[in-house]
């Protein structure tokens, strides 16, 4: 019998060589567990409300009354809901023809890009056009979508940062582009040393590939680094000299822990720099309603910005969308809400601002908590997570842990993982799932257990990696093996 297209031996080379960490053999092991009946907390996804926080009571309200609008006619509904959630509700569904039943257009709902417009411009404070801010599912439809008219082939490279969040190499493996990673400096806090961008390149031309596009992760993903305004100005200049497109990923724009860093857009620091830099980088910036204080990972909200991009190419992205008819509708009510929340003197204004700056605070505390409790542990180093959602500590591995980690067929990190989990429940992501240099270990955690069960989790961390040590330690330890 001739092979079938679907299968496996002639499926797509493509999606056979995808690897995706953040749902990879980890991942699959602790849902096994947990079939098992054992407790696992799963810190391998930043999915903040599947860890226990609470939605954001505004925002539910309105999309509530979006999805249910009988409940608008009803005399009692001013008893249910406050009166600027039900004008808000009035107002989203005349914007969308049909309400949240009917496809959009696939850019989007024109009044949600009008608000996230007025947003980016209140934020960077340069004027911004809805006509080129699309809506997607998510930022990683937005993603795919770009890197996806950008890669044409094998020899099309596209500069990401080591470590990486893994939507990247997947997406490029997909894609059938190449590659071309640039480290980050992990005793530098995971700084961005453009001396080693201009490695990478250099590098991969030599290998024959045209380098295309550089992604920045701002705050980063795994390594929870805010770039400063001089590194961005050095990122959008070497941009600028290469003929690169910046795609700016700025998903955690809103989680940042620290305040001599402030977050900064891409775009501001681009249209800062002047002429003829600020009209000549290509840059595409990616947001989402996934992360910040939101959360709202399952809504599948996001949005993308694209400065200097050529109207014919803008026209070719928009067809490409069409393909599938219209982002989510929903979640474009999400996007509109979160790029324009309750203001001073609006009646739900004041339970806003408790509620967002509750959860910021004590993701605040959480990270010091995490980075603490990790440098408090043997052959453990961890930067401070200036931003985002993760800690990225560096565990030093024995060389005896590494050597049986190899009898086991394990990369040394995931053996490391594996174990962490079966002793602790702990799920976490091995640093390989990210990149990281040769012979250097990490994992990754996000910090999105709740408060109060901190302080139990870093003491179940630090007894297990002591037992870890001891074993692998000491020569008694090794050979009790
Ligand atoms: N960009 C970065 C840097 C991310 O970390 C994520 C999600 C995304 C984009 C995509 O998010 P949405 O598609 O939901 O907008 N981060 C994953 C992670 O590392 N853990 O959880 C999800």
């Amino acid at each position: 019998m001739p092979l079938k297209a679907l299968d496996y031996e002639s499926l797509n080379e493509n999606v056979k060589k995808v690897q995706y960490a953040v749902r990879g053999e980890l991942y699959l092991r602790a849902s096994e567990l947990q079939k098992e009946g054992k407790k696992i907390i799963f810190t391998n996804v930043g999915n903040p409300h599947a860890l226990g926080q609470k939605p954001l009571t505004f925002p539910r309200q309105v999309v509530a009354l979006c999805q249910a609008p009988f409940l608008l006619d009803d005399p009692n509904v001013g008893l249910l809901f406050p009166a600027d959630a039900i004008s808000r509700a009035k107002h989203y569904l005349s914007i969308t023809s049909g309400g949240l039943g009917a496809y959009s257009d696939s850019r989007g709902i024109p009044g949600v890009r009008k608000e996230v417009a007025e947003f980016i411009e209140k934020r960077d404070g340069y004027p911004s056009d809805p006509e080129l801010i699309y809506l997607t599912d998510g930022a990683s439809k937005g993603v795919m979508q770009i890197l996806n008219a950008i890669i044409r082939g094998e020899g099309d490279g596209i500069l990401v940062p080591v470590p990486q969040y893994p939507l990247y190499s997947a997406a490029i493996s997909l894609f059938g582009g190449s590659l071309v990673p640039y480290y980050l400096e992990e005793t530098a806090n995971w700084g961005l040393d453009v001396n080693n961008l201009r490695q990478s390149v250099a590098q991969a031309r030599a290998n024959g590939i045209t380098v295309r596009a550089m992604v920045i992760i701002n705050p980063g993903n795994p390594t929870g680094q805010c770039l400063s305004e001089a590194n961005l100005r050095e990122i959008l200049n070497f941009c600028y000299h290469e003929s690169l497109v910046l795609l700016g990923d700025e998903v955690y724009q809103q989680n940042i822990y620290q305040d001599e860093r402030p977050f900064i857009s891409s775009r501001k620091v681009l249209m800062g720099m002047g002429l003829p830099i600020s009209k000549e980088v290509q840059l595409v910036s990616f947001h989402t309603v996934s992360k910040g204080y939101w959360g709202e990972c399952g809504q599948r909200g996001g949005y993308f910005e694209m400065t200097n991009i050529p109207p014919k190419t803008v026209d070719e992205i928009y067809k490409i969308a069409s393909i599938a008819l219209s982002p989510n509708v929903p979640a474009q009510i999400f996007m509109g809400l979160m790029v324009n929340p309750p203001k001073p003197g609006d009646i739900s204004y004041e339970q806003f601002i408790r509620e967002s700056k509750g959860i910021l605070e004590s993701l605040r505390r959480r990270a010091r908590i995490m980075t603490d409790g990790f440098n408090s542990c043997r052959n453990v180093v961890c930067n401070f997570t200036e931003g985002a959602m993760y800690s990225f500590p560096q565990i030093r591995l024995p060389p005896r842990a590494i050597e049986a980690a190899q009898r086991a067929g394990k990369v040394a990190d995931v053996f490391y993982c594996l174990k962490l989990l079966e002793a602790t429940g702990i799920s976490t992501v091995p640093g390989s799932g990210f990149g990281q240099k040769e012979g250097v270990f990490h994992l990754r955690t996000t910090i999105l257990p709740a408060e109060e069960d901190m302080p139990a989790i870093m003491d179940s961390f630090k007894k297990f990696n002591d037992e870890f040590m001891d074993q692998y330690e000491d020569q008694r330890g090794y050979s009790r093996m």
